[in-house]
């Protein structure tokens, strides 16, 4: 798959210190921070700092060193917001235009704090 990299996208302007974000925690291959438009009493986006558009692109062309400090930056942003418990949390990949990705750079919704209802009836 060929996937191409638009660096003028809002998460690359983000990652330069273009614009500012309101940061839960960071590595040096990892971002987590706050949506903008949260649909849920905590709602933040985990992105990589590599220039990859989805989910599809990281996960076939990313390192095993990034893959594994994504993850595990989502285990530690879940303690952070105190979403580990019973309760849980819900994550999200929009892909593609059928996934209505809005950001061109791959991003994982984590939303909790309230039940989420049910995605798929
Ligand atoms: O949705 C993209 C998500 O990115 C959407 O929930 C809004 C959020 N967003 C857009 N711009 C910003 C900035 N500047 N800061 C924080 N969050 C932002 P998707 O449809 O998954 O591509």
């Amino acid at each position: 798959m060929g996937w191409t990299y638009d660096p003028t996208n809002i998460f690359a302007r983000i990652l330069r210190g273009e614009i500012p974000n309101r940061t839960v925690m960071e590595t040096p291959h990892t971002l987590v921070f706050h949506d903008i438009r949260p649909l849920a009493p905590v709602h933040v986006l985990v992105i990589p700092k590599g220039a990859y558009v989805s989910l599809d692109h990281f996960a076939a062309e990313g390192s095993e060193e990034e893959i594994v400090d994504f993850h595990r930056t989502i285990a530690k942003t879940c303690a952070i917001l105190g979403l580990s418990g019973e309760d849980g949390f819900r994550a999200i990949s929009n892909t593609g235009d059928h996934g209505h990705q809005e950001v061109p750079h791959y991003h994982l919704h984590i939303l909790g704090g309230r039940p989420i209802g049910r995605m798929i009836e």
